[in-house]
């Protein structure tokens, strides 16, 4: 089938578009939309038209893929100001996610008319971009300008029933089944009328005066934290408030180039098909993964709270597991308080918030796992602790259900083996807050089934997160490599930086907060535990910084005891450089025979993406991970890198030399 089609409905004519998977907007579609507007113009029979997509959604955007190909006519602008001066109305008619140029194409039509379900949005933010076509200027003549710089700079999705998108559609279908119904009805009704004015040709709603602009274009830049997009597009907003249309319209294309041009659109682009390749598996290709209803979560801490509240969002029913009935009480209201902040977010409608709470059930005993299909062990993080568990769940849990254990860095296999069929134990490492954090890295033992691997992906799709393959080793990809981070750090503290002044170096690079203000708010004593752990077996010819250790000896753990790496003011979290840490670390320089040196914030910077790069080469080379860019999307999902730098392997490959 044509990707763009035209039938007729009495005298009302409607343009499918079919060009799967998202309808994005590639050079045949551009070019059949420019022909089917061209004709129609000129066709005496046809009263008004209406636009409609095939499949799951209206047009989801340009073509990320042409990004990096020359451009080619006909130009989406053109197509969209064609579409405006149409001698018809033009009616668009939405659903699924009109976004990006998609969404600009609805805005160069003479209405719209929205599925209840639908969402519009300009998420060319995300891309390192801003809309090019048309969406920064006619924007802001259908909605108030102050709602358009939200949407355009945000690049969030607005829902049909949002108050974000007042003015925005003109009518909204009852329901999914009648949106064609809805389109048509509206184009009879503007039939034989002349098309109104497009809205290029209307002023822009409530404008803000200079103080305005300025505390809105301040506080975009402050959220922007380094990347260049947001603000561009909060600028051409501006200007198509107070510019004549046209060089509105010219201004937008020029950020619009220069940012397309820039790394950090390349490195967002390359971000975008990174995180849709980590769930390609190989192993796992045409695999039916097994049915996953019922769960069991072991361990009501931190980690199993946020875990059993991930799995009921996302319709799962759960059985906790705790050592005794006050455990189970706490770790209940636990996951209680984290399914009403949900709720109070608006993320779960009332309804959805009892059947949760339904679904929900606690016990000591472990027989009441028996009819669970799957179970994710979230205990301390000790081996032996870990084995007994999976000892115990061998006993009570049917053959077919999935084990896995949400271990950070211990080895899976060995977990494993503790029971009869280890074929059926993976690892999910989840991060903190599990009910928040997108990334899932899914642990391949040496002897998971392929279809348990395929139960694991599939789970983390269902709880719409994003799943890293990683072999088993210590720290699997993300600790392991934060490690390296950490490495590097306490190296440079010996041989003369201060915690501060790595901290303030990797927030100015984008991170959101540094190393040690991160130990501090994790707790130094986790650290001191894994390296009391590994003393035995550590390679005594490797370099080992002991400050941390030092630290811990004193009791300095953090925030949790008022000092680690920093001082904090009582009931404050706002961390102080602490002369005593400062003493301490001159003091170990002296002792190593270390002439401690001043460090640049590049310096620091380069030291650490070098430690990242070279850690990462070698989880690729022992075959860890699956990918360079599965690498790049655990430290940016999981570690705070900064997405628009497109994570540590693309920044060696692309500034390599
Ligand atoms: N271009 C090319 N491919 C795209 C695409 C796009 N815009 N959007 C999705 N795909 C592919 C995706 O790679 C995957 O491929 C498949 O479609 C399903 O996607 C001029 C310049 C629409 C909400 O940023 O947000 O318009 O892996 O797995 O979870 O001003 O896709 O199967 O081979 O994400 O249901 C602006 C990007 C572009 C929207 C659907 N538009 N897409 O989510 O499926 S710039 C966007 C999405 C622009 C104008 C500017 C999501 C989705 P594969 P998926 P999903």
């Amino acid at each position: 089938m044509a990707v763009v089609s035209t039938e007729m409905r009495d005298r009302v004519a409607i343009v499918w578009i079919d060009n799967p998977p998202v309808n994005a907007l590639s050079q045949a579609v551009r070019a059949g939309l420019l022909s089917a507007v061209e004709e129609l113009d000129g066709n005496s029979e046809v009263s008004a038209v209406v636009l409609a997509c095939k499949g799951r959604t209206f047009i989801a955007g340009a073509d990320i893929r042409e990004f990096d190909k020359p451009p080619m006519e006909p130009h989406l602008p053109d197509v969209i100001a064609r579409i405006e001066a149409a001698s018809k109305p033009w009616i668009a008619a939405l659903h699924g996610t009109a976004l990006g140029g998609g969404f600009e194409v609805a805005l160069g039509c003479h209405y719209r008319v929205a599925d209840p379900r639908a969402k519009v949005g300009l998420p060319e933010v995300h891309l390192g971009l801003i809309p090019g076509a048309g969406g920064t200027v006619r924007l802001p003549r259908l909605t108030p300008v102050a709602n358009a710089v939200q949407m355009v700079s945000g690049g969030r999705p607005v829902g049909a029933t949002e108050p974000l998108a007042q003015g925005i559609f003109d009518s909204v279908a009852q329901s999914s089944d009648e949106l064609l119904d809805a389109a048509l009805t509206l184009a009879r009704q503007t039939a034989g009328k002349p098309a109104p004015a497009g809205l290029s040709g209307r002023d822009p709603i409530e404008p803000p005066d200079e103080a305005g602009w300025s505390k809105l274009i301040e506080a975009v830049r402050s959220k922007a934290r380094g990347q260049l997009s947001p603000v561009e597009a909060a600028l051409a907003v501006r200007d198509a408030a107070e510019l004549p249309v046209d060089k509105a319209f010219a201004g937008e294309r020029d950020r619009f180039v220069k940012l397309r041009a820039t790394d950090q659109s390349k490195a967002l682009r390359h971000v975008f098909f990174a995180e849709r390749q980590t769930a390609k598996v190989p192993a796992i290709d045409g695999i039916e993964p097994r049915a996953v209803n019922k769960c069991g979560v072991i361990g009501g801490g931190t980690m199993g709270a946020g875990i059993a509240a991930c799995l009921l969002l996302a319709g799962l029913a759960v059985t906790l597991i705790e050592r005794d009935g006050e455990t189970v009480d706490f770790a209940l209201k636990r996951v209680g308080g984290l399914l009403d902040a949900s709720h109070k977010r608006g993320l779960v409608n009332d309804a959805g918030l009892a059947a949760m709470k339904d679904a929900l059930g606690g016990s000591t005993d472990y027989a009441a796992l028996a009819d669970c299909d799957l179970v994710i062990e979230a205990v301390f993080e000790d081996m032996n602790i870990k084995r007994e568990v999976f000892a115990r769940l061998d006993q009570v849990t049917r053959p077919d259900a999935v084990l896995a254990t949400n271990t950070s860095y211990l080895d899976v296999n060995e977990i494993a083996s503790a029971i009869a069929d280890p074929k059926r134990v993976l690892g999910l490492h989840f991060f903190s807050p599990a009910h928040v954090m997108k990334l899932v890295e899914v642990i391949a033992t040496d002897t998971v089934s392929a279809d348990v691997l395929a139960t694991g992906f599939a789970l983390a799709k269902r709880l719409r997160k994003t799943p890293v393959l990683a072999r088993v080793c210590d720290g699997f990809i993300g600790n392991r490599i934060l490690t390296a981070y950490r490495k590097q750090c306490d190296y440079m503290l010996e041989d003369g930086a201060l915690p501060a002044d790595i901290d303030s170096a990797m927030r100015q690079w984008g991170m959101p907060m540094g190393l040690f203000e991160m130990a501090d708010m994790a707790g130094l004593d986790i650290g001191w535990a894994m390296r009391k752990r590994q003393a035995a077996t550590r390679d005594p010819a490797e370099r080992y910084v002991r400050i941390a250790d030092k630290l811990c000896e004193m009791g300095r753990f953090g925030q949790k005891t008022g000092a680690g790496w920093y001082t904090y003011d009582e009931g404050s979290r706002e961390p102080k450089p602490d002369p005593i840490v400062e003493q301490i670390i001159v003091e170990e320089s002296r002792e190593r025979g270390i002439t401690r040196e001043k460090f640049s914030a590049e310096q620091i910077q380069a030291r650490i993406l070098d430690a990242m790069v070279s850690e990462g080469k070698k989880i690729l080379d022992e075959g860890i991970a699956q990918r360079a860019s599965d690498i790049d999307m655990v430290m940016i999902l999981g570690y705070g890198f900064p997405r628009w730098r497109g994570g540590p392997m693309f920044m060696a490959e692309r500034f390599k030399g």
